[in-house]
């Protein structure tokens, strides 16, 4: 329930109307969310974004135990925030590609850790084969079924679309056969085209990464979304992103979460003019994000990026899942993350007990596996 003192707050900053219709579960327009964005009371809007998360969540935070495969950093692409990727394979600029048995034994070493899914994330690279693409994951679902597979972002589906000369759905449907299940909603960035040719103008579209969603959808498929902030994009541009996403949601039902990446500076052609976004900013960001997409059920604060601390106190302003473990994180770490490489499940309780919540492991698909209650004290 929204506080009284919360309500008199965004009656103070100016809110009472959007609040009311928050509270009366009405959609919020664009102008309102914009609106939002510019709330003093950053308290006070949490309040409202956590009302919400607990209409739909109560207590519960999601998370799942999950390794991170990236067997490639090598890309023809050339997103100037991106300190991951490398234009070759040579060792002198960092550029690396895993055999396909390294590929495989990366994930099927870590068979005793309990993990219930490997999320695959790679460069676009110039050589590889499509057979390589399917073979990971067949050769993973073939020793390991039970693990789920969340793999290829929809940049990488379209690169794969355009090489081997497939639609979108040959594509998908060749990668269901060989065991992936669900797509990571990176590459999304932002979906403004005036942001999309200054930053990232040599791969997938707006319209693309979202017509891929589109179709994995149509095919059975449940996918995320992401949304890259804090570089050159305008507030306007965040609440356009989201809702074309909240449209295509409408449509399709098929997203699961939505996930704001916070940009991170290192090592990346763009970072000595943006420093990392604040604090206050990821908050209002994800504070916003739970009350504009009113069609989304998951709300992710991918610990790796934000750090643990603000990770946790992004549980109070809308946020409902902390993603996984995250074993062996690479894309993030490259850009100077000072994260752990990975959070033992005793960790991830701790943060999440100490916020006041109750944390739930979860699925690829966020059935819950397992809750756990705060021990009895003896
Ligand atoms: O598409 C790259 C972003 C994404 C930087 O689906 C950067 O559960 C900030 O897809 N600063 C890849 N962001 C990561 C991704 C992901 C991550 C966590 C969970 C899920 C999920 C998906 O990372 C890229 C790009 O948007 N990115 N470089 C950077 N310097």
């Amino acid at each position: 329930m929204l506080s009284k003192l919360a309500h008199h707050a965004l009656e103070q900053d100016g809110l009472g109307p959007i609040r009311d219709k928050v509270l009366a579960r009405e959609r919020l327009t664009d102008a309102e969310a914009l609106r939002l964005f510019e709330a003093k009371d950053l308290a006070a809007l949490g309040a409202l974004a956590n009302h919400v998360r607990e209409e739909r969540h109560g207590d519960l935070t999601f998370y799942n135990r999950n390794v991170h495969l990236n067997f490639t950093n090598v890309c023809v692409a050339s997103c100037k925030f991106c300190s991951f990727a490398r234009p070759d394979d040579r060792a002198a600029s960092e550029g690396y590609t895993m055999s396909l048995d390294e590929a495989v034994n990366h994930v099927l070493s870590k068979r005793d850790l309990g993990i219930t899914e490997v999320h695959i994330v790679n460069g676009l690279h110039p050589d590889l084969g499509w057979e390589f693409y399917l073979e990971v994951p067949r050769r993973i679902h073939a020793a390991w079924p039970e693990l789920r597979i969340k793999g290829y972002t929809a940049v990488e589906i379209h690169f794969f679309a355009q090489k081997f000369g497939k639609s979108y759905e040959q594509v998908l449907r060749e990668l269901q056969a060989a065991g992936v299940e669900t797509l990571p909603g990176g590459g999304a960035e932002i979906f403004a085209s005036r942001v999309r040719r200054k930053l990232c103008d040599d791969k997938a579209t707006a319209e693309e990464w979202l017509e891929v969603h589109r179709v994995a959808h149509r095919l059975g498929m449940k996918t995320n979304a992401t949304m890259l902030y804090g570089t050159i994009e305008r507030l306007e541009e965040r609440v356009d992103h989201m809702r074309r996403l909240r449209e295509l949601q409408d449509e399709t039902g098929g997203f699961q979460v939505f996930i704001p990446l916070a940009f991170h500076p290192e090592h990346n052609m763009i970072g000595k003019a943006f420093p990392k976004p604040t604090g206050f900013d990821g908050l209002r960001t994800y504070a916003v994000a739970r009350l504009y997409l009113d069609n989304f059920d998951h709300l992710k604060a991918y610990w790796v990026m934000l750090g643990e601390r603000l990770a946790q106190t992004a549980l109070s302003f809308g946020v409902d899942d902390l993603d996984g473990t995250v074993i062996e994180e690479r894309i993030y770490h490259m850009a100077g993350a000072k994260t752990p490489q990975a959070l033992s499940e005793g960790q991830l309780h701790r943060l999440i007990r100490a916020a006041g919540r109750v944390p739930a492991e979860r699925d690829s698909l966020y059935h819950v596996l397992r809750v756990h209650p705060a021990p009895v004290a003896a």
